[in-house]
């Protein structure tokens, strides 16, 4: 089941059909103590809307924080200590990867994210800038893991590369983080064999495409999602994204214009433009 939302109302999709919900919000949807069984159960006494909700989708998020997990695939430890080689930073993403606590770091507030179909944007003072398409956990208040959704950590590596304190600068400004198409309600973990894509398009032309798999993922959610509940609390519940694992070679970087498609399987392809 997919939660979506419009600038008109909530809707779940279930088979092919989209349910309208009624008055009602994401972050008190979030908040549900069985959000699964209440969608069912609205699924099955209401009529399928005929609206064409994919035309007009906003980001699926309310009044939650979004919040990023670092270096919890190999190629992105790869990627980050040759990114910083010449700051003498490499030893920091080294052992962050192997350490038991993960690198975990605010990436946005709601109204800063970029929904499907909209821009997002590269800094201006930014030489090195790419897409980060990462598998994004939704955790209630009470953190535990409710749903998923596709999330684009946007990320200037020149600047984080210069130093590993440059990292807010590098990874929080407007529009550097984009959430969508919609949030997968389900209990249970995502299969380890779910394929993760990147697909970047210039002038309608492939520029970049590259895939891995949530096997490659080094940190189990349920870890990190504890690690950010520590002596923290989220009322309306929160967003956490859990790394890269697709990495451009180091000679591309995004322009103006460039089409980003990330592609979760069983949750949808979240795209992009770049402003
Ligand atoms: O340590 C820097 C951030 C890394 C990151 O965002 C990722 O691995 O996805
Ligand atoms: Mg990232």
């Amino acid at each position: 089941m997919i939660l979506y939302r419009t600038a008109e109302a909530l809707f779940v999709e279930h088979d092919g059909k989209a349910y309208r919900l009624g008055e009602t919000s994401l972050d008190a949807l979030i908040a549900h103590d069985d959000l699964h069984g209440y969608l069912w159960a609205q699924t099955a006494k209401s009529t399928p809307s005929n609206e064409p909700i994919h035309e007009k989708l906003l980001a699926p998020i309310e009044n939650q924080e979004v919040w990023a997990s670092g270096v919890t695939y190999y190629s992105s430890r790869r990627a980050r200590i040759a990114e910083s080689k010449d700051a003498g930073g490499g030893d920091f993403y080294d052992r962050v990867y192997t350490a038991e606590r993960p690198e975990l770091f605010f990436k946005a507030v709601a109204h800063k994210v970029a929904g499907p179909n909209s821009h997002v944007k590269i800094r201006h003072d930014a030489t090195w800038s790419v897409p980060e398409p990462e598998l994004t956990l939704v955790i209630n208040p009470r953190g535990q893991i409710i749903g998923y959704t596709v999330g684009n950590d946007m990320s200037s590596r020149d600047i984080e590369g210069t130093n590993p304190l440059y990292l807010p600068q590098a990874k929080v400004y407007d529009r550097s983080c984009a959430l969508g198409p919609g949030l997968l309600i389900r209990n249970s973990p995502m299969p380890t064999t779910t394929q993760i894509k990147l697909d970047i398009l210039r002038a309608n032309h492939s520029e970049f495409s590259g895939s891995t798999t949530l096997a490659e993922l080094k940190r189990n959610p349920a870890t990190l999602v504890e690690y950010l509940f520590r002596d923290h609390t989220f009322r309306y519940g929160c967003f956490l994204l859990t790394g890269t694992g697709i990495v451009p070679p180091d000679s591309f970087t995004l322009q103006s214009k460039d089409e980003i498609r990330i592609t979760i399987e069983g949750i949808g392809t979240l795209a992009n433009t770049v402003e």
